[in-house]
């Protein structure tokens, strides 16, 4: 790559690679084929004739068990896409740093902001929610438990839906965060559907912020599921911190230029 990094044009998005605009591409599978020249071949057809790629090229092919083969493949993909044409996610969400979040809260709340975590139903995977509530936070970021504005409550994993929002009614929690890693079977489906039925059952849906994530999890989905954001992947604790404030803030007092004007 250049010194100088060359800023692409957003609305012809392609892979970056080696240079800009080369449409590289690296892939993972593994064949249930036997490791050789007829898996090799198999590979190279997938990737060339049935997933639109061009020039493929294996780069490291090894046998797994009897059976069955692992590639890793470049290839170049041709296509690009319009970043401007796509229903922008959470567009009115600003990005902001730990700093900027509770400058922001004590500005336009003047209150701290309670949130209450889990991991919910038999997931047992902890790490994701840890990650984005408990002090220490996620990749160098501080979790919501550090900053001065949010009270972060932090139940851990493999809670009923039943406890963690008798717990949110308890401490009077602004938002609900819930993790969700295993997708198997739609497992996490279900139980983040149930959740959104209990609050709503308990006529609390307008009071609560309902707030998902997993490495599967994305604000498209979230969405569908009632929620009203979801968070995959790659998350910052500030960039959840940054949604719930500034939803909160717009759902409390709406900013100044959007409020009636006075007589
Ligand atoms: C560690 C681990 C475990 C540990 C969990 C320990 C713990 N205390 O958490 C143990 C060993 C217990 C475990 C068990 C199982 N695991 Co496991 N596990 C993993 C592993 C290796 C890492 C997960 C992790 O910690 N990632 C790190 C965190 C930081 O990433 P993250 O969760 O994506 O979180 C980020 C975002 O998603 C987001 N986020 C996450 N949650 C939330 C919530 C909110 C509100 C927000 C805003 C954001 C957010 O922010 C985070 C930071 O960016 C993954 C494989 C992998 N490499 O990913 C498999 C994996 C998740 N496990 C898997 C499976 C299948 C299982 C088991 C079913 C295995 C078995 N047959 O027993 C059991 C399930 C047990 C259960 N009842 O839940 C599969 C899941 C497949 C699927 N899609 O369903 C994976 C992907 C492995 C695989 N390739 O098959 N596992």
């Amino acid at each position: 790559m250049s010194s100088v990094a060359q800023r692409a044009s957003l609305d012809a998005v392609r892979p970056y690679g080696d240079h800009l605009d080369d449409g590289l591409v690296q892939l993972s599978f593994t064949l249930p084929v036997d490791h050789g020249p007829l898996a090799r071949e198999a590979a190279l057809a997938l990737v060339r004739d049935k997933m639109g790629l061009i020039k493929p090229e294996i780069v490291h092919a090894k046998p797994l068990t009897p059976g069955y083969t692992y590639f890793v493949l470049f290839a170049q993909c041709q296509h690009a896409v319009d970043c401007d044409r796509l229903a922008a996610v959470r567009t009115a969400t600003r990005a902001m740093s730990e700093e900027e979040v509770d400058a922001f809260v004590a500005e336009r709340l003047g209150r701290p902001i309670v949130v209450i975590g889990a991991s919910t139903g038999t997931d047992t995977h902890s790490v994701g929610i840890d990650s984005i509530l408990n002090l220490k936070g996620f990749d160098g970021r501080h979790g919501l438990e550090a900053y001065h504005w949010f009270r972060a409550h932090n139940l851990g994993s493999q809670v009923p839906n039943t406890a963690l929002l008798a717990k949110a009614f308890d401490v009077e929690a602004d938002a609900i965060l819930v993790s969700q890693t295993v997708t198997q079977q739609g497992l996490h489906l279900h139980n983040l559907t149930e959740l959104v039925e209990l609050v709503e059952a308990e006529g609390k849906r307008r009071d609560l912020l309902l707030v998902c994530g997993g490495p599967r999890i994305t604000d498209e989905l979230a969405k569908e599921l009632g929620f009203d954001a979801g968070f995959s992947k790659g998350t910052y604790p500030n960039d959840v911190a940054a949604f719930i404030a500034q939803e909160l803030a717009a759902r409390e007092r709406p900013p100044v230029d959007a409020a009636a004007p006075e007589l």
